[in-house]
């Protein structure tokens, strides 16, 4: 910044401080608008860093899923910034400056019997069906700009055996993004073949609490490509389709995988899995501190907020985040989302500025 920009208000200044938690949930608080018309504003805190601040066009603001907020640096802190600049007008700069790497969104597709379904916290009781042909919504999320997908064998899960093998092939051999499937793989000759034919990762879970050992001669011989799948209940591991509780610690069992070479682990909530309600930050927030290995935020993703809240924890090692049944029911829309917090969020699909 060159010091001639517009002097800001206090209370704009003030927005890191306003912010707050509660219920494992940060807040993000519309702060302040500038400008006029199609040209206002309203920015929005979400800290990665005191230094920069979220703003949403104002052109986007009636309907929350059409946010694409960007980056914006704010000025040194100073003296200066008491006074106002006049109504706020003004030429603010687009965002030049990412604070921190960008959050991978990947789509998750959860098979029984061959479909796309989702359970409510896991159950299988509690099954929503949406799709019978998981090849295309495969082949949709992929065109809407996913850069990842993450298969789970739900009946694979639950019973640890192979049964929507024909589905997973169809997807990995349809597309072009890397592929990632968990649920049943419980030998090492099973991760084998799977990373034979065409997956780019196998996550594994029941194996990790049962096996370990297995886990880390995997690692060794398939650098980057086994994932760790900690799926947890009040903080205890499940295993077996959920059906299976541990007294094993969640964060314990993520300790215990610190240099062993896997790619990844994927926290999974239970509680919120499939409900929409937001990620269990302080879950994750533990997790993330109990190793230094890159962790996949997987349960409760219902909006784009709640996206923004996961940003939140990308200092701390989280790199992703699953997302399932929000994108199915229009809660989360997929390229708005990575325009949100994915690696294309600097750029206003407009081409015009953002404030
Ligand atoms: O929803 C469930 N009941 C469920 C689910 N989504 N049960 C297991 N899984 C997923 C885990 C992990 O990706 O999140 O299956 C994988 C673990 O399978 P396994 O067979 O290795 O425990």
């Amino acid at each position: 910044m060159s010091g001639n920009e517009p002097r800001l208000p206090p209370h704009w200044t003030a927005q890191a401080a306003a912010l707050g938690e509660s219920g494992g949930h940060r807040h993000f608080r519309l702060l302040g608008q500038r400008g006029r018309g199609q040209e206002r504003a309203f920015e929005l805190a979400a800290l990665l860093d005191p230094g920069f601040r979220l703003v949403v066009p104002q052109r986007q603001l009636r309907d929350r899923r059409h946010w694409r907020p960007g980056w914006q640096q704010l000025p040194q802190a100073g003296p200066e910034l008491d006074s106002d600049p006049g109504g706020g007008q003004g030429g603010w700069e687009l965002p030049q400056h990412q604070p921190a790497a960008a959050m991978q969104i990947i789509p998750a597709i959860d098979l029984l019997d061959g479909q796309c379904v989702r359970l409510h916290q896991g159950d299988y009781d509690q099954v929503t069906r949406f799709s019978d042909d998981p090849v295309a919504q495969a082949l949709a999320w992929q065109e809407q700009g996913a850069e990842r997908l993450h298969l789970v064998d739900l009946d694979g899960a639950r019973s640890g055996l192979p049964v929507n093998d024909a589905v997973v092939r169809a997807i990995t051999a349809a597309l072009t993004i890397p592929v990632q499937l968990g649920g049943g793989v419980r030998t090492a000759q099973r991760a084998d073949d799977l990373l034979a034919c065409g997956l780019d990762r196998v996550i594994l879970g029941t194996v990790a609490i049962e096996q370990p050992q297995l886990v880390r001669q995997l690692a060794a011989r398939h650098p980057g490509r086994i994932v760790v799948g900690i799926d947890a209940r009040n903080g205890l591991v499940a295993t077996r389709g959920w059906i299976e509780e541990s007294r094993t610690v969640a964060t314990e069992l993520a300790a215990s995988f610190e240099g062993s070479g896997v790619a990844a682990i994927i926290s999974t909530d239970i509680a919120t899995d499939g409900t929409l309600a937001g990620p269990n930050l302080e879950a994750l927030r533990a997790m993330a501190g109990a190793s230094s290995l890159p962790l996949i935020a997987s349960g409760g993703v219902g909006s784009i907020t709640d996206l923004l809240a996961l940003l939140s924890l990308a200092p701390l090692g989280v790199e992703g985040v699953i997302v399932g049944r929000a994108l199915y029911d229009g809660s989360v829309d997929l390229g708005e989302a990575l325009q949100a917090v994915g690696p294309a969020r600097l750029q206003d699909p407009s081409g015009s500025s953002l404030c």
